[in-house]
């Protein structure tokens, strides 16, 4: 935190990401700001917060042209403004192309092995194209010097890059990509394999997760592209330019903003069973979500029917609240996929359902932070049964809100965060069978070894928070531009 705070308070920071960290959206007479359900808003936002500058990002909320001044740019934190959100607006025709079509229904599946067939359209392509120059040209509007550091995120901003790099040469050009890369025979399926990997080298570090991630980039990069890899230092080389290939995974604010954690662990324990009209010792296991088939939500649900199946015990003794934030849901895939879901909890529920206890309580709707906190920290257990998922911060803010050390984490081996939590208990959430007994582990684990287990994750999710994922990026940037002068200043 004192890096950002120090280092590079003033200094030229640029974000780009096509989600923006603040929704202003009209009810009736009212304008309310939401803070979206993203992984990439939670892991930034306290970023920028610390170190001030420019948010470049789509305004996709009924108010946002509302509040925006003459250059298009708002201040935000609302309650404390420390940088600004700079809106870009986007054609229904663009979004649907862009953000739907290439974005949602080419790139996510292309990238997650959840077996659902990625579908690629050339008029997607042309937006998805026309979409990051328009990204691209708000950055280079925005920059104040010649040389800014510019955070470029995730799969809807692959060409930004080389875009922004060519009316910018001097840039430090940073790009996070938050989701998986698959090896490079599942990628070479994308029709424009070559341009996304070209736009992807126009950065000058380019960021995953895991190694594992970094590697399949780069086989990637080797078998279908003409440039150089230099596989001791994970360095690509096209057209003379480097882009380093680095490992930075990702993680939370620490500690939690403390209005999270107001309520205490037991108080939330008896709220949740009361608000849920459940019994005081219910048993209570909890999931949150974007309702998204890459989760694992309808595996997680199998488990649970499972777990009735086999243990009868705790039917009637447990239930698990899963909140499934509505997510892409034009996307006929997604709305399939929630009609599965709710499917699914109803057929469990009619069969392992009591009267006062149903088995799985579904919430298909947005809630704020404190809620979310409050489920976390009123659960026996959280599931995370992600199919394929780039880190997956549920698992890490579960652990984050266990201050009280109780609670178990039962954990997908697909995620990166399994790399990282070892105590979690792990499990391949297409065996259905293992994850049932993992709960049930969860449900009778002493309290004893659930805190031995949650204080050695939260010692590692305490060192290793967000501040140091930007911190070790934003590093790396100032080394290479520091070996940038002084060759320049050499030559
Ligand atoms: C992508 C990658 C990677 C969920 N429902 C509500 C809500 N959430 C919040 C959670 C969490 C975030 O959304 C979800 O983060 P994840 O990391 O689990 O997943 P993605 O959105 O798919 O994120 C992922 C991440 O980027 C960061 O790099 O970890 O692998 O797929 O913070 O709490 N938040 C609120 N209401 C909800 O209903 N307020």
């Amino acid at each position: 935190r004192a890096i950002l705070h120090g280092e590079l308070r003033g200094d030229d920071v640029i974000v780009v990401s096509n989600r923006e960290p603040y929704i202003h959206a009209r009810t009736g007479e009212h304008i309310e700001v939401q803070q979206p359900a993203s992984g990439l808003v939670t892991a930034l936002e306290p970023i920028m917060r610390a170190c001030s500058g420019t948010w470049v990002a789509h305004g996709g909320g009924s108010a946002d042209r509302e509040v925006v001044d003459r250059k298009d740019r708002v201040a935000v934190p609302p309650d404390n403004p420390s940088y600004q959100i700079r809106r870009i607006w986007l054609t229904e025709e663009e979004e649907n192309g862009y953000y739907y079509g290439f974005s949602n229904e080419g790139l996510w599946p292309l990238c997650h092995i959840a077996h659902v067939r990625p579908t690629f359209r050339s008029s997607d392509w042309a937006c998805y194209v026309a979409v990051n120059q328009k990204f691209a040209d708000a950055v280079i509007a925005e920059a104040k010097t010649s040389a800014p550091i510019v955070m470029v995120q995730d799969y809807h901003l692959a060409l930004a890059p080389r875009m922004i790099r060519e009316k910018l040469p001097d840039a430090t050009v940073i790009t996070f990509w938050h989701i998986p890369w698959p090896n490079p025979e599942s990628f070479a399926i994308c029709p424009w394999r070559e341009e996304i990997i070209t736009g992807l080298l126009g950065s000058s570090i380019l960021g995953f997760h895991t190694q594992f991630h970094c590697n399949n980039f780069v086989d990637t990069v080797d078998q279908f592209m003409e440039a150089r890899v230099d596989r001791e230092t994970l360095t690509v080389t096209l057209g003379g330019k480097n882009t380093a290939v680095r490992r930075y995974p990702i993680s939370i604010d620490w500690p939690p903003n403390p209005a999270l954690m107001e309520t205490p662990a037991e108080i939330c324990q008896s709220e949740l069973r009361k608000a849920t009209g459940l019994p005081e010792d219910q048993l209570i296991g909890i999931g949150v979500d974007r309702l998204d088939y890459t989760k694992g939500i309808i595996e997680r649900f199998n488990a649970i029917e499972r777990l009735f199946g086999l243990k009868p015990e705790w039917i009637g003794r447990f239930t698990f609240i899963q909140i499934a934030a509505p997510t892409r849901s034009s996307i006929p895939e997604y709305h399939a996929h929630e009609e599965l879901v709710r499917l699914t909890a109803a057929r469990i529920n009619q069969r392992f359902g009591r009267n006062d206890a149903p088995a799985i309580v579904l919430k298909v709707e947005h809630h704020g932070p404190r809620q979310v906190y409050e489920h976390y920290r009123g659960a026996d257990l959280c599931f995370v049964s992600s199919l394929h998922d780039g880190m997956n911060l549920v698992a890490k803010e579960f652990v984050a809100a266990r201050n009280d050390e109780q609670g178990v984490l039962v954990l997908s081996q697909f995620t990166g965060a399994a790399r990282e939590l070892p105590e979690a208990l792990i499990v391949n959430p297409y065996n259905t069978d293992q994850c049932a007994a993992a709960m049930h582990v969860a449900l009778t684990m002493p309290k004893t070894e659930q805190r031995d287990r949650m204080r050695l994750m939260r010692g590692l999710v305490s060192e290793f928070n967000v501040y140091r994922w930007a911190g070790r990026m934003l590093l790396d940037a100032a080394t290479m531009r520091r070996r940038g002068r002084l060759l320049k200043n050499g030559s």
